[in-house]
């Protein structure tokens, strides 16, 4: 199987300390530099029957990870998987993993799986995930059972669904959750991966390098929200409003919005993080009743972090009618 290394605090370390657990002063800090064949070391010996090719893609924090990188880092992924690879895995930091691993699976248009991982306690931390996270991902790429699904998250010996995964702690090896909403797909068992359930195959999306910007807007108690009509302007190409609630804005925000839709996308997501966006509950004036009716589009299933990718992968897709497919995504359950 192919592995690409891009950074992240898996790779992290200190200047002076290439690793180990300690080693470092607590206070100097650690950033990527460990390389991808340092990290398939880092496993030791590798289970019977698993060969690794390892290539370092990238040396960042996934926070500097673009558009422009995924696409980039999925052709090079299904390159391997068409090239024979039985599965590819993908070692990044962990804090964009629940975008990353939803654009990489939309991309991918092979029956062979993408498995993306990180790790939360950089190799000087005693106790570091990175190597049982990268032998966890191997074990899934080689794995019978996966085959079909396009992407999947594997850590801390948990299978997640990319388009339910969340990081939901900023420091404990456990911050993955397909939760509450789903639970992950299955698990590591003494080195098997294990599927409880599978997925119906999810819609894909054409690779191209062009995404527009499309913006993200937090929803918060008593925010005017001044900046609103003025995103056209800034050169955004549509907007996710990660709502209150069901999906739920001020009505004071109405007529921003309602103009807004004329102009750009308007996807209506949860700020709560999980759950569906409601359709037909609540009517009052800056309901999901009212936003539907303004020409705003509902997130379904999909976080509005998840849902902003997804506008952004359909944006380049069809720039001339971005919402074309957007039924497949939000309706998908
Ligand atoms: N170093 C951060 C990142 O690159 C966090 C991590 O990897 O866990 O996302």
């Amino acid at each position: 199987m192919h592995y690409l290394a891009t950074g992240g605090t898996i790779a992290s370390s200190t200047a002076t300390d290439q690793g180990g657990a300690g080693a470092s002063a607590p206070t100097e800090g650690v950033s990527p530099r460990l390389t991808a064949e340092d990290l398939v070391s880092s496993v030791g010996a590798l289970p019977a029957g698993i060969a690794v090719t390892a290539e370092q893609f990238e040396q960042t924090a996934s926070t500097n990870l673009t558009f422009e990188h995924l696409v980039a880092l999925s052709a090079r992924a299904t390159m391997a998987l068409r090239d024979g690879a039985h599965g590819v895995v993908i070692t990044q930091g962990t804090d964009t993993i629940e975008e990353t691993s939803f654009a990489l699976g939309l991309l991918n248009p092979t029956d062979r799986p993408v498995i993306v991982t990180g790790a939360m306690r950089n190799p000087t931390l005693a106790g570091a995930d990175g190597a049982a996270n990268i032998l966890g991902a191997l074990l899934c790429a080689g794995a019978e059972a996966l085959a079909g699904l396009p992407a999947v998250v594997v850590f801390n010996d948990e299978i997640h669904d990319p388009w339910f995964v969340r990081k939901a702690h900023t420091s404990s090896t456990a911050t993955f959750t397909s939760g509450p909403t789903a639970g992950p797909l299955g698990w590591i068992h003494e080195g098997q991966p294990r599927l409880a359930h599978r997925p119906s195959p999810p819609p894909r999306v054409l690779p191209r390098t062009d995404c527009p910007p499309i913006a993200m807007v937090p929803l918060s108690l008593g925010d005017p929200l001044h900046y609103l009509a003025d995103l056209p302007r800034l050169g955004y190409a549509g907007v996710v409003l990660d709502a209150f609630g069901g999906g739920h804005v001020s009505a004071s925000h109405m007529r921003a919005i309602t103009r807004l839709a004329a102009e750009i996308p308007v996807v209506i997501g949860s700020r709560t993080g999980s759950g569906e966006i409601l359709r037909s509950t609540y009517n009052f004036e800056g309901s999901e009743m009212s936003l539907l009716r303004a020409g705003c589009v509902s997130a379904g299933v999909l976080t509005s972090r998840k849902a902003r990718v997804a506008l952004a992968l359909l944006s380049a897709e069809t720039p001339d009618d971005p919402l074309r497919r957007w039924k497949e995504f939000t309706e998908r359950y």
